[in-house]
């Protein structure tokens, strides 16, 4: 059973998809929590930080969202966040960082 970002990966549910490559797939977050709310999220379907292999496509994601970040203009900085497990407030078991910014963030987070 493919997971909903795998489903969203292969254009089976819409999303604002931003940006892709060969190893990563960026789209904006349904429930955005800040201006810009971007999901960063490997093609490999990882459940989480938990269950990381040593190699991979997750590998992508900082350089991602550095390029990300600097394509949504945000000179001011930003907050890249990984959920992991029910107390990290984990909701969909597909390892996905959160690219946040355009607002002020706070620290630390809830
Ligand atoms: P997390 O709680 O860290 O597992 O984050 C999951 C995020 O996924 C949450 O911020 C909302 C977002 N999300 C859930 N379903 C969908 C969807 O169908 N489309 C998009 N674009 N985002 C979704």
């Amino acid at each position: 059973m493919p997971t909903l970002f795998t489903r969203i990966i292969n254009r089976e549910i819409p999303a604002d998809i931003v940006y892709e490559d060969d190893r990563v797939v960026a789209f904006r977050d349904i429930n955005p929590a800040a201006p810009v709310h971007i999901l960063i999220v490997p093609r490999t379907e990882i459940t989480g930080l938990a269950t990381l292999p040593d190699e991979g496509d997750h590998l992508a994601i900082l350089n991602v969202a550095k390029l990300l970040a600097e394509r949504e203009g945000l000179v001011g900085g930003y907050r890249l966040v990984i959920n992991q497990g029910p107390d990290g407030g984990q909701s969909v078991d597909h390892l996905h960082a959160h690219l946040l910014g355009g607002r002020k963030m706070k620290w630390p987070p809830g």
